[in-house]
């Protein structure tokens, strides 16, 4: 067994590191033995390790469930990274908060009415040649039947919109191939119209349908008056896929209660439950999209109900677009193959898989081989005729993922808990793992699109049960991580969310998204475009007209401008923040206090927050990010007087102030400590300059970011001068320390590019240099030596030059720095310092790689 492990660490570890590491040897076996952790345990945990910094090679998109938000996260360490707000307001982004996003939230009202949550179940990514292109994602509300889009330079929700006849639906959102048009399918059937129909008259009047969005892909937005519906029978539509490949151009739904059940306990009807799945068989909805968005262009083919075009059954079944065939009855998933070829579907209450050739149905539609109609004159294809064939899978299928490797698929079970792999060409079941539990959805890396990536599965459960350290009798949903790059699948890790139950997940290779860092100065961010608010340094103002109050604002470290707001009380009072960063993930928040109102501004953002001052008093507003250093102090007061009321002035505390020679020696002391300041930023900046920063592209952003700080200098300067002038010391103090407060600011970046640069132009490190600065850092070493300057310990730089025989006398010295205190070098030492080396207990390894790093700081010790 000790072998075996000293064999894994060593696998694990990497022999470098593993001479080097912090941890000792043995290390891992201790912590295998404590933890209770077999090999098996170790390896899977270093498959979805990342270091510190590390980034995931996949990223999810999932739906929050009745959260009504999405949920992102990584691949392979199932690290959430988002939860990006949708159809609920989220407080931290300010969505529904401020005005700008409220307009999309308002987006969803339903018939004038406000809802302010969701229940998302599908996520779909925008789609170039059925791949996934990574610039739009688009999400159902099931409660609601709305569809919403967002954008993925950004993250944020760009609009919802409703759907006008549907009064639900589930199988939305999912993109046709060229993102030409987004699949809506409805479920519960109803009135298309909003009135009232007797249920008796079911079958007459409720329908069901299939909507498709009309969306832009340039634009990342749904074309409403584009859009049209396909109606169908009032069968339940369930999950849809657009065909893609050979299949392009024809869209496929599912349905369920094909019976047509309408229930009816109350009145001594068996449960919906029971008559919705009578049959054996319901239908799959076999349409082409194409042609019915032709035939939707002319008048004469469709009518309008609630301002939406409707195409009639009858219209799509004259021209052939519209057909069905049996289905194992009340499936669920449908999903179409990677080369559009095979249509697999899981019918929950069958143990089998359904594998439909589309190059069968295609020739029984062009023979218009029909095996009947169904009661709205539907044709009606055979079943065995269209099948490739059936697979038995076990208890519960619901949803599939395409692999890699061709002909491969994952189905999930819910019954059994249980992810099975097999192959649709073959109709051989090749392995299965089991999950905890009744596994729903299962999300493969890009695995619905025309190109799969295989390597993991995740298992999206329904029940977490005894998972994870109860927290009531409300559970986590629990996402298990399952590698699937071996023969058989391995279940990884599993991952609790607590947000809502995610139905469906898509995962796409991270490389493929580019969000932005920073918007242009001034953007709304919901419209992309300048914000009518948006207010630059220098333009802040406060403007009254009648009982209108509005606020240009602005926000930078750490002040915002203005600080004082006085209202009447009644006044209507708007207010427009422009963050006026450039630095990357430099947020500040905005709220005041008792107004329920909040703004997320990025960096560049100008957002609008609305409120009646209808209460008198005196409320602090503040940044509710920290920006900073001196961010509590990034504040200022809304003061609301009441216009019919007498306010006495208060008695003024008599308190001692400065003498002007008090005064003056303070402005005094103030300039010369910014001279010094000054003068440390200017070496830094000769050090960038010469060492062509501006080569560096990371670098380069953050000296941009310096500069700009730098660059707000001059202003101040110029009225603390003209304060001087004026004989104010006290203001000009004020002045000079806000110059200090941009060069810290300044200089604080400045050196983050100064320490980047250095790495970029010193001499590459060897391994051992490598692991001898990190046992420097992470064994204590930094704690009183910093490189290139003398703090609470001697300048590391040169040490080896200082000492005869300078590399023996150094380790000597790091092994046992006590047997050195009488030496009259050290001697000097501690007496300088007032300190005594103190023995870091480092191994013969640890000081060896220790003196390689020191090597490398005298190689590039002009850089330090
Ligand atoms: Cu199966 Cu809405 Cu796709 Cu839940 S749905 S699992
Ligand atoms: Cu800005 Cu805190």
């Amino acid at each position: 067994m000790s072998y075996k492990l000293n064999k894994l660490s060593t696998l694990f570890l990497g022999s470098a590191l593993a001479a080097t590491t912090v941890f000792g040897s043995g290390a891992l076996e201790k912590v295998m033995k404590d933890r209770g952790l077999t090999e098996n345990d170790v390896i899977r945990a270093a498959k979805t390790y990342n270091p510190t910094g590390g980034r995931d090679e996949f990223i999810v998109f999932s739906s929050g469930g009745q959260s009504g938000q999405v949920i992102v996260y990584g691949v392979p360490t199932m690290r959430i990274l988002k939860y990006i707000a949708v159809f609920t307001p989220e407080p931290w982004q300010g969505y529904g908060y401020d005005e700008d996003s409220k307009k999309i939230l308002r987006q969803g009202n339903i018939r004038g009415r406000e809802i302010d949550w969701g229940d998302t179940h599908h996520p779909g990514l925008s789609e170039k040649d059925g791949k996934y292109d990574g610039r739009w994602l688009a999400i159902n509300d099931k409660a609601n039947p709305r569809v919403a889009i967002i954008d993925l330079e950004d993250f944020e929700t760009k609009q919802i919109v409703v759907n006008p006849v549907f009064k639900s639906e589930h199988g939305g959102a999912f993109f046709t191939p060229n993102s030409e048009y987004i699949l809506e399918a409805c479920q519960y059937a109803a009135p298309f119209d909003n009135n009232y129909h007797p249920i008796e008259e079911y079958k007459e009047t409720y329908r069901g349908g299939i909507t498709l969005w009309k969306f832009d892909h340039e634009k990342g937005r749904i074309q409403e008056d584009k859009s049209f519906v396909l109606e169908l029978p009032p069968y339940m539509q369930d999950l849809s896929d657009a065909g893609k490949g050979v299949s392009y151009g024809w869209g496929f739904t599912n349905s369920f209660n094909t019976e047509m059940y309408t229930g009816g306990i109350e009145v001594g009807m068996p449960p919906n439950e029971a008559g919705m799945s009578r049959n054996d068989t319901d239908f799959l909805h076999v349409y082409n999209w194409k042609k019915l968005a032709e035939l939707a262009k002319d008048d004469k083919n469709v009518k309008v109900v609630n301002g939406m075009k409707i195409i009639p059954m009858d219209v799509a079944v004259k021209n052939d677009c519209l057909f069905l065939i049996p289905e194992p009855k009340s499936p669920h998933g449908v999903d179409v193959s990677p080369d559009g070829e095979y249509i697999t579907v899981c019918g929950k209450l069958d143990t089998h898989a359904s594998v439909y050739k589309w190059s069968k149905i295609k020739k029984l539609i062009a023979d218009k081989k029909y095996a009947g109609k169904d009661p709205y004159g539907i044709p009606v294809l055979d079943m065995k005729s269209s099948l490739h064939g059936q697979v038995e899978l076990g208890l519960g299928p619901l949803h599939n993922q395409y692999s890699n490797v061709d002909g491969e698929i994952y189905t999930s079970l819910y019954v059994d808990s249980q992810i099975v792999k097999w192959n649709y060409k073959t109709l051989k079941v090749l392995d299965k793992e089991n999950v905890h539990y009744n596994v729903g959805h299962l999300c493969g890396m890009e695995g619905k699109s025309a190109d799969p990536q295989g390597k993991y599965i995740i298992s999206l459960n329904k029940l977490a049960i005894d998972r994870f350290d109860p927290v009531g009798p409300l559970h986590p949903q629990n996402h298990q991580l399952i590698d699937v790059s071996g023969k058989t699948m391995d279940l990884l890790v599993d991952m609790p969310l607590p947000l809502g139950e995610p139905h469906q997940a898509v995962a796409i290779r991270a490389e493929k998204l580019h969000p932005h860092v920073r918007y242009k100065m001034g953007t709304n961010t919901k419209t992309g475009k300048p914000h009518v608010g948006k207010t630059l340094a220098g333009q802040e103002k406060i403007v009254r007209e009648g009982n209108k109050v509005t606020v240009y604002a602005t926000l930078v470290r750490s002040h915002i401008n203005p600080e004082r707001i006085t209202v009447n009380k009644g006044d209507e009072v708007t207010m427009y923040l422009t963050n006026l960063e450039r630095a990357q993930d430099e947020t500040h928040g905005f709220t005041v206090d008792h107004f329920n109102i909040h703004a997320s501004l990025e960096p560049g953002e100008t957002a609008e927050l609305k409120f009646k001052a209808d209460i008198e008093g005196v409320f602090p507003y503040y940044c509710t990010e920290f920006c900073s250093a001196l961010h509590l102090e990034m504040m200022g007061y809304l003061m609301v007087k009441d216009p019919n009321k007498k306010y006495e002035s208060a008695q003024k505390l008599k308190m001692a102030t400065m003498s002007p020679e008090q005064l003056k020696a303070e402005y005094d002391k103030t300039v010369g400590v910014n001279a010094a300041t000054d003068a440390v930023i200017q070496s830094v900046v000769k050090f960038l300059k010469e060492n062509h920063y501006e080569k560096y592209d990371t670098v380069k952003n953050l000296v941009t970011d310096a500069l700009d700080q730098y660059g707000k200098i001059p202003e101040q300067k110029a009225k603390s001068d003209e304060a001087v002038k004026a004989g104010d010391y006290e203001k000009a103090i004020l002045f000079e320390n806000m110059i200090w407060q941009y060069m810290v600011k300044t200089a604080d970046v400045g050196i983050r590019a100064k320490d980047l640069l250095v790495r970029k132009v010193a001499t590459k490190q060897s391994a051992g240099a490598a692991a001898g600065e990190r046992a420097f850092d992470e064994g204590g070493c930094s704690g009183c030596h910093v490189v290139g300057k003398v703090s609470s310990g001697p300048d590391l730089t040169g040490v080896l030059q200082r000492h005869e025989n300078g590399e023996k006398w150094v380790a000597d010295f790091i092994k046992a720095p006590e047997k050195k205190f009488d030496d009259p070098y050290v001697k000097g030492m501690i007496d300088y310092f007032n300190l005594k080396m103190p023995n870091q207990h480092m191994s013969d390894e640890e000081i060896k790689n220790i003196i390689e790093y020191f090597k490398w700081i005298d190689e590039n010790a002009n850089l330090f």
